[in-house]
């Protein structure tokens, strides 16, 4: 007789390593195609991730994952394996791509047609030339796209190098990032990445790794690190920075616990940021959104009628959720909007939504100066807000950041489109606009410097035009 517990581990081996998360599925990861060291790479690294890996083919099994195998291969391997139990449905026979996917998203990823070997799927051919323009305004980029892992990984060796301040590194990692979401197929092989513009050396070593194992060793110790995820958790508060984070992270602080003890020496805003940073640690729903929204449509259209609210940021780009809701206020009548924002703030506040807020005047002057800014803060009047979010009454409301900023109407153009984003796509926008054009763009106007002049433009389509750019609608400036 085996001791109980050497008993429990040869019935089930795939659990013995860490606790499995997915008891619906069981692994069996076939080893002529895939080397034996390869296959016990891959099933330590699928239990760490909690996936349940069976060293022995049995009835048990719910997946069987190969490699480089054809779909005859895979038929006859299972038919030399396995007599059908009636009633019992025989396991799927997947790619390693099912795998890889299931690694990098770090659940099991619902089994597509793609992944089925059964169904044959054709073996990749030579890679189909991809025209990739370099910037991207210059390319559509959609909200959902074929390569979520691949770019994700990437974006956070971006985050982390804009961390340390390496804005180099950081643009490098963005830029490959973007160029994945804007493929128009899934990249499985490496060579699929040739002729790719913004793919370096280092962007294709994390490619590859996570082709080959489903994950990246680089990208995994950055995000276990003590520095990346403290630097995550500081920034992620409302009023902080890179360098506030930084200062912190230097003098010993890892949590917001550490931070609060330091309360004499925060910001309001930050003072702000900390109360509610559950809350605002939450996405804000598209619906939750869209009632703020009209809130404050509400509250603008008593203080102005004729002025209007615009939903700008991500979920102008179609995104179902977001860090905040931005809003642009304007009027058609250029000069209207001058004291609006006091007016709606103070009817805001009267209906008990208003939890934190920070008024920033409009900066007057020269307006080629704030052309010439290469920052990318705008100098309109702003309020930045906590709301609560409109319940019923008795109901404590979440709550929400909000950016309400007010734009004269012949900005407006150029503020919604600078408003829109994403970053990336507006960072890429505003640098064509310098290197390829000659212009300089921001979110109040697009400047001719050598004629020392400024486009006059009635819609964002007319943005394009003058650069010589094709419109891009906001739900494909997702960069
Ligand atoms: N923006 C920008 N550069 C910045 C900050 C903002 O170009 N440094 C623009 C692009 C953004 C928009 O303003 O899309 C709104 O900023 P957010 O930070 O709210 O970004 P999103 O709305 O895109 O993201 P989220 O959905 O997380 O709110
Ligand atoms: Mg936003």
């Amino acid at each position: 007789m085996l001791p109980r517990r050497r008993r429990g581990r040869v019935e089930d081996p795939g659990s013995s390593s860490s606790a499995v998360r997915f008891p619906g599925v069981a692994i069996y990861l076939v080893e002529p195609r895939m080397g034996r060291s390869r296959r016990a790479f891959l099933t330590r690294l699928a239990r760490s991730k909690g996936f349940r890996v069976l060293d022995a083919y049995s009835s048990a099994v719910t997946h069987v994952v190969m490699e480089q195998t054809s779909a005859e291969e895979a038929t006859c391997w299972q038919e030399s394996r396995a007599t059908p139990v009636p009633g019992c449905p025989r396991p799927a026979l997947l790619d390693i791509v099912w795998f890889t996917e299931s690694m990098a998203a770090g659940q099991p990823v619902p089994v597509e047609g793609r992944h089925r070997l059964e169904e044959a799927v054709p073996r990749e051919g030579p890679p189909s030339p991809v025209r990739m323009p370099p910037y991207a305004c210059q390319r559509p980029t959609p909200l959902t796209h074929h390569n979520a892992s691949l770019s994700e990984a990437l974006e956070v060796l971006a985050e982390a190098a804009g961390f340390e301040g390496r804005e180099g590194r950081l643009l490098a990692f963005r830029r490959a990032a973007a160029v994945l979401k804007a493929l128009p197929c899934r990249v499985s092989a490496l060579r699929q990445l040739q002729g790719l513009p913004h793919f370096g050396e280092h962007s294709r070593r994390v490619v590859q790794e996570l082709l080959e194992h489903g994950a990246c060793e680089e990208v995994e110790k950055v995000r276990l690190s003590e520095r990346y995820r403290s630097m995550k958790l500081f920034t992620q508060v409302f009023g902080v920075g890179v360098r506030t984070a930084d200062r912190w992270y230097q003098e010993g602080l890892r949590t917001l616990d550490d931070v609060r003890e330091q309360v004499q020496r925060l910001t309001e805003q930050q003072k702000a940021g900390l109360q509610h940073h559950r809350d605002l640690g939450t996405p804000v729903q598209r619906p939750e959104a869209e009632a703020l929204q009209q809130a404050v449509e509400a509250a603008v259209g008593l203080a102005l009628p004729g002025a209007t609210v615009t939903l700008a940021g991500g979920f102008r780009r179609g995104k179902l959720q977001g860090h905040d809701v931005d809003l642009l206020i304007t009027h058609p009548q250029e000069g209207q909007e001058a004291g609006l924002l006091p007016r709606v703030m103070r009817c805001l506040k009267e209906q008990g939504l208003v939890l934190y807020h920070q008024h920033q005047r409009p900066h007057s002057g020269d307006p080629a100066r704030w052309t010439r800014r290469s920052h990318t803060m705008d100098t309109y009047e702003r309020s930045f807000c906590i709301f609560r979010l409109p319940r019923p009454p008795g109901a404590a409301g979440k709550a929400v950041r909000v950016d309400l900023v007010v734009v004269p109407i012949s900005q407006f153009p150029f503020a919604l489109l600078g408003w829109t984003g994403s970053k990336h796509f507006e960072r890429e926008l505003r640098q064509f606009s310098r290197k390829e054009r000659g212009l300089w763009l921001n979110s109040h106007g697009l400047f001719d410097p050598e004629q020392k002049t400024f486009f006059c433009v009635d819609a964002e389509e007319d943005i394009f035009r003058h650069l010589g750019l094709a419109y891009l609608p906001p739900e494909q400036r997702n960069a």
